[in-house]
């Protein structure tokens, strides 16, 4: 999700499927990612910052939706080092961020101006202190909602078992995605509790703030599995270091 690079800054940044110059990955036509850029850069701009609505985005969000798998889906909370360390190592499982949806703005922060039909590369506001239909977070609301409306079979997610909560009602994962999980589709929820290595362990699979989430869970008529510390499969080679320290780093 958001961090403070700005959208001017966004060509060529570092990480799973990013190392293209261009906004879009190269298994996306230049037609289709001109159009793509298009939409996206028509949501926002000639708006005021702070009134940005989720409709805004939907054009943006028909064009890149991509289907992930059953039993494929990634989500993550107060994690997303780690369970992008996991999804880096496990290609066939997909976060937000790995699929075109969330991939194109990762790490990037952008704004309109309703005086301008210009992208404002001066100065967006803080969603935390000055508004919250910021053009940022209504972007990761509509997105996270469809990416958890299309999940199907078994979801997964990476909590962080060395914060005393968990799981955050208040989290995008905890008031979005987990209420736009469809129970005709979605079984089970599987949650990976890890804890950071020579950190406090203060939360297992046992403690209240994870029953609170398997309590939302089971009312959605979804069945709740849990694992501490989860670690996957046998060690080859370099993965194996990789997928060691996965599990043990933490977020
Ligand atoms: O499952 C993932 C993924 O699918 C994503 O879309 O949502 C889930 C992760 O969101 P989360 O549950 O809120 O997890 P975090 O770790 O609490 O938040 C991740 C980051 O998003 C934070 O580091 C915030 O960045 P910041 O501003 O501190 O540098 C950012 N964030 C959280 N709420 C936000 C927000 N950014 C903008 N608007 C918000 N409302």
């Amino acid at each position: 999700m958001a961090t403070s690079q700005s959208l001017s800054q966004a060509a060529g940044a570092p990480g799973r499927k990013r190392f293209f110059s261009t906004f879009c990955p190269p298994q996306v036509l230049d037609k289709d990612c001109q159009k793509i850029q298009e939409a996206f850069i028509k949501s926002f701009t000639s708006k005021d910052p702070c009134n940005v609505t989720e409709q805004d985005y939907q054009l943006f969000i028909e064009l890149t939706n991509e289907i992930v798998p059953c039993d494929k889906t990634v989500f993550w909370s107060k994690t997303k080092e780690l369970a992008h360390q996991y999804t880096e190592i496990q290609q066939e499982m997909f976060t937000l961020e790995n699929t075109l949806l969330g991939y194109i703005v990762d790490g990037l922060r952008w704004c309109g101006d309703a005086g301008s039909s210009e992208i404002n590369y001066k100065s967006c506001p803080d969603w935390r202190e000055e508004c919250f239909n910021n053009s940022v977070s209504v972007f990761w609301n509509a997105v996270s909602k469809r990416f958890a409306e299309d999940a199907c079979g078994v979801v997964h997610v990476v909590l962080n078992g060395s914060l005393i909560k968990a799981f955050d009602e208040k989290s995008t994962f905890g008031r979005v995605e987990i209420r736009n999980l469809h129970p005709q589709k979605v079984h089970t929820l599987q949650a990976w509790v890890m804890h950071s290595i020579g950190g406090i362990a203060s939360i297992s699979c046992s403690s209240s703030s994870i029953f609170n989430l398997k309590t939302i869970i089971n009312e959605r008529n979804i069945t709740f599995t849990c694992q501490d510390n989860y670690r996957r499969g046998t060690c080859m080679g370099a993965k194996c270091s990789m997928r060691t320290f996965a599990a043990n780093e933490g977020a």
